[in-house]
């Protein structure tokens, strides 16, 4: 029985495991960086413990020194959350190796996946669509102008080690193909340590639609529906749906079954996604397995009431799945919008610095998973992203009419946000009418301008005003109203601080 879990990450989803664990009376483990000393996952862990200087690097990814914190603690699993060592199959193995679960796949399965090339060729051994392109690793001795003219131009160019969009190229024509090729490989080499890359068709305008899949121990293998993840900034999602408004019932069984599918296909056991690529005729390809918990997992939680945290660590305890497929009903329509701390009116540069003010937005069918509270400082070594802003309504207008309202009620100063441009996100008609791709933010950038800066000002006079009027009322005693003395809910109040933080 797992009684004690150690989260190798940090922010806000190191605290969203921490409350999985919390409900499923397991006690947490906070590991953090120096810098991370006053960060919200250290505060709400039952232990924390320092494991080395702020850089990742030297924390975060030291695999050795998270393993050794985990054994002194008697942790009986690591849960690696997303980005940092979740997808390191040698992370994976030292872990297992210790004997301590690892909440995520076998080191086999995150290998399998993690090498793109080696991806599609199981992928394509088990019947499922790819991308039509290169069925092996380019090797020295093959014509790569014979190659790309087979597939047919445009065509792109990735790194096998690769993934999310970095070390890809897209090449128009013949006359680019040697100097991208070359590019790519000496990129991927510099970026990876590995200069394999593989050829893709140019799929021009597609969708980015994803399938999550849970699989336990036991051979049981079901999929949660599909999240459309088109709208990206830099292969960096932006705002993401379910259920996507490109499906239809019929394509979503069809992908569903392709994705328990491609799951089984490397006796995939945990919670994992496939990316699929979809054209407007609803043909789609396999694209890349993600391995790990991922960021836009809430969205499918609200639809479908599955908490996926704890079906993760049931699964690395070896429990059965709690539901079979025709048991997963998907119930309205979700949207999230991630938060990040950056500036929408200077290139979305990371804007780190101390938060001053922040009030999130609260109300039927909303849910904030953030991590900043007033004066916490962002620090910059780190992904800006501060908070997930998960709305469920009825209907998909509904949602978005409620997205709007909760981006409204957002509000955070003392750093600039992504939350004006997520506004204007949802006012575009294209967003609107759920007729969107993956070039929805560039085919639509002067609509997502933002032209009032006044307005980002006035928000900080405003809260400036409510400080000036809370610090007056904070002259006045607060009393009780019947016995005239002091009131006893001002100690209760600071006792609880004191207990709190
Ligand atoms: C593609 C593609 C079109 N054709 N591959 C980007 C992230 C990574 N997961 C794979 N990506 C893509 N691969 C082929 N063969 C389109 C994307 C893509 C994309 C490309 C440009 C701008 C935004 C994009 C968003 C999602 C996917």
């Amino acid at each position: 029985m797992i009684k004690k879990i150690l989260v190798a990450n940090r922010g806000e989803i190191a605290v969203r495991i921490m409350r999985s664990c919390r409900e499923m009376g397991i006690t947490s483990v906070a590991v953090f960086s120096e810098v991370d000393r006053t960060s919200m996952h250290v505060r709400y862990a039952d232990e924390a413990y320092c494991i080395g200087p702020s850089p990742s690097n030297e924390s975060y990814l030291k695999m050795d020194t998270i393993l050794e914190v985990a054994i002194k603690t008697n942790a009986d699993a690591i849960h690696p959350g997303y980005g940092f060592l979740s997808e390191n199959a040698e992370f994976a193995s030292k872990v297992l190796a210790a004997g301590i679960k690892f909440v995520g796949p076998s080191p086999y399965a995150i290998s399998a996946m993690g090498d793109k090339v080696t991806a599609r060729e199981l992928m394509q051994n088990s019947g499922v669509p790819v991308v039509p392109g290169t069925k092996k690793p380019l090797s020295i001795g093959d014509d790569v102008r014979v190659i790309a003219k087979e597939i047919g131009y445009p065509i792109m160019i990735k790194a096998s080690a690769g993934g999310g969009g970095k070390g890809m190229r897209l090449v128009k024509a013949e006359s680019e193909l040697m100097s991208s090729f070359n590019m790519a490989k000496s990129e991927a080499l510099s970026s990876f340590g590995n200069d394999t890359v593989y050829i893709e068709k140019y799929i021009e305008s597609p969708h980015h639609i994803e399938f999550q899949i849970l699989a336990d121990q036991h051979g049981n293998t079901i999929h949660l529906f599909e999240r459309e993840c088109s709208v990206q900034r830099r292969h960096q999602k932006v705002v993401e749906e379910t259920p996507s408004p490109h499906m239809t019932p019929e394509l979503r069984h069809k992908m569903g079954q392709y994705a328990v599918k491609a799951a089984q296909s490397v006796n995939y056991v945990g919670a994992g996604t496939i990316e699929f690529l979809v054209d407007d005729n609803h043909n789609f390809y396999f694209l890349e397995m993600n391995t790990r918990l991922q960021v836009e997992h809430p969205i499918t939680e609200r639809i479908t009431g599955i908490d996926i945290v704890k079906e993760q660590i049931k699964i690395a305890d070896g429990e059965k799945l709690s539901y079979a497929q025709d048991e997963v009903i998907m119930h309205g329509h979700a949207i999230e919008c991630r938060i990040y701390a950056e500036d929408p009116q200077n290139n979305f540069m990371p804007c780190p610095g101390v938060i001053k003010h922040i009030t999130e937005p609260l109300g039927l069918g909303v849910r904030t998973d953030g991590y900043v509270y007033k004066g916490y400082e962002i620090p910059i070594f780190y992904d800006p992203m501060i908070s997930k802003l998960i709305i469920w309504a009825k209907t998909r207008d509904e949602a978005i009419a409620r997205m709007k309202r909760a981006l409204y009620e957002y509000k955070i100063t003392g750093v600039k946000t992504s939350i004006p441009f997520l506004e204007k996100i949802m006012d575009t008609p294209d967003f609107k009418n759920g007729k969107y791709d993956t070039h929805f933010i560039e085919k639509n950038k002067d609509y997502l301008e933002i032209g009032e800066p006044c307005e980002l000002e006035c928000q900080d006079i405003a809260m400036f005003v409510a400080y000036l009027d809370f610090m007056k009322k904070q002259q006045y005693k607060v009393r009780d109203n019947v016995t005239n003395k002091p009131s006893a809910w001002k100690e209760f109040g600071k006792k609880r601080n004191m207990l709190r933080f």
